[in-house]
């Protein structure tokens, strides 16, 4: 007789809710610099129309809703208790440049709709069920991720103010038009002392969930990662009468460049990507003078990541040296591995097993969140969902409802899990 095979199976409630969700995704895709591709980053009309939407539909599923000093969008359900602790839950609304419509979008949502279950089915938990959305976790803008939850987390450094984006207007301008008030930044800052945890339902934007043929995914741990803009100061020259001995080409070290942290990165099984590069004067007839690019480095431990980083500044100053072009790079941004608690992660394990599978995928994520900040105070757990192709960052990334029902289900039953708990620790205090 062939094994009965078990097929992850979502409650009708999640589906129903699923569709909503995904017909809010393609809502939310509208709200964009750039009418046919979904931009919308840090401090932006479009982030403000992000808030007031979310923010809607917070209150209509019954939560509280207000924006914090960081621009972060909050919607809390109270605990049974006014000194009841704190479970937060969420992702982030801003993207990074024609993007897809679930990076984010989708965990905030889903952890909504988590949250108004939750209140209908159990009435106050032992603990406030609050929301978070965050508002800058790419860095598009600035070029620093996590602005939004390092504000939450408390870890807001006072350099930041002078970041610019490519027009040249700093975060504190930015701030102060978006109606924030810099000198309060220390007020988004949470109590960490309040807090149960931290949980984030995420596309996995990668491919091995796909692979493993399942729908949802535990998380382990979150990539360790640093960024860095790299300028290469050769020098501008006539396109036909500079001889190739007498050319300090910036473009051509650049390159170099870039190839030898794909080479770096690939035999030391760690993620190396240059994700953009200009260049200057940019004359089809002038030898360039100054490529300017930038380098995302990741790995699974900070160790290896920085000793893989050793290595990508050696050659990049022996290119440098090499061509005549000063390749001088400065680092813009660092997040140490986050792993995720093991009492959490249980609660998420649980979650999926309940929707019918039997042994979920516990994998590392390679992308970052805004669990890394989160993590820096507070125990984490993430829940990937299915993200077929795995392609992501592009308007081709994908999620489906039926994966996202699961991922309801899955994420209801962890936080009454942790619920759960946290009433049997308080009978045995009691
Ligand atoms: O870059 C990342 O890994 C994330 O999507 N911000
Ligand atoms: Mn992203
Ligand atoms: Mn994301």
């Amino acid at each position: 007789m062939s094994a009965v095979v078990q097929v992850p199976l979502a409650s009708d409630r999640a589906r129903a809710a699923a569709d909503t969700i995904v017909a809010r995704c393609d809502e939310l895709a509208d709200v964009t610099e750039t009418p046919g591709r979904i931009t919308r980053v840090y401090l932006s009309p479009e982030h403000a129309r992000a808030n007031e939407t979310v923010g809607a539909w917070m209150r209509d599923a019954g939560l509280r809703t207000w924006q914090d000093a960081a621009g972060n969008l909050h919607g809390c359900a109270a605990g049974a208790t006014p000194d009841a602790p704190v479970l937060l839950l969420g992702s982030h609304l801003d993207t990074v440049v024609d993007a897809g419509r679930y990076d984010g979008v989708v965990g905030v949502l889903m952890a909504v709709e988590v949250v108004a279950r939750l209140v209908q089915d159990h009435g106050a938990l032992p603990f406030a069920l609050e929301v978070i959305a965050f508002s800058d976790e790419e860095g598009t803008r600035f070029g620093k991720a996590l602005l939004g939850s390092s504000a939450v987390a408390g870890v807001w450094d006072e350099s930041w103010w002078d970041l610019q984006d490519t027009h040249g207007t700093t975060l504190r301008s930015a701030f102060e038009s978006f109606g924030l008030d810099p000198g309060r930044i220390a007020e988004a800052a949470v109590a960490p002392a309040s807090l149960v945890g931290y949980l984030e339902a995420h596309i996995e934007q990668g491919p091995y969930l796909e692979q493993a043929d399942q729908a949802l995914g535990v998380v382990t741990s979150i990539a360790s990662a640093r960024r860095f803009t790299v300028q290469a100061v050769g020098e501008a020259r006539h396109a036909g009468g500079t001889p190739y001995d007498r050319r300090h080409d910036a473009l051509l070290a650049a390159a170099e460049a870039a190839l030898a942290v794909e080479r770096i990165c690939r035999a030391e099984q760690h993620i190396g990507t240059v994700g953009t590069m200009t260049v200057e004067p940019g004359a089809v007839n002038v030898v360039p003078g100054l490529a300017t690019f930038a380098v995302d480095l990741r790995g699974q431990f900070d160790e290896g990541r920085d000793r893989v980083w050793d290595a990508v500044a050696d050659a990049f100053r022996e290119i440098g040296e090499r061509r005549g072009v000063d390749v001088t790079p400065t680092e813009v941004h660092r997040a140490p591995a986050v792993f995720c608690a093991p009492r959490l992660m249980h609660a998420v394990r649980a979650g999926i097993v309940a929707t019918g599978e039997p042994a979920p995928l516990e994998l590392f994520s390679r992308a970052g969140h805004d669990a890394m900040s989160l993590g820096l105070v507070t125990d984490v757990a993430m829940l990937f969902l299915r993200n077929p192709d795995g392609i992501s960052h592009h308007p081709d990334e994908f999620v489906s409802a039926a994966d996202v029902a699961l991922g309801l289900d899955a994420l209801a039953t962890a936080v009454e899990r942790l619920a759960d708990e946290h009433l049997l620790a308080d009978g045995a205090d009691a």
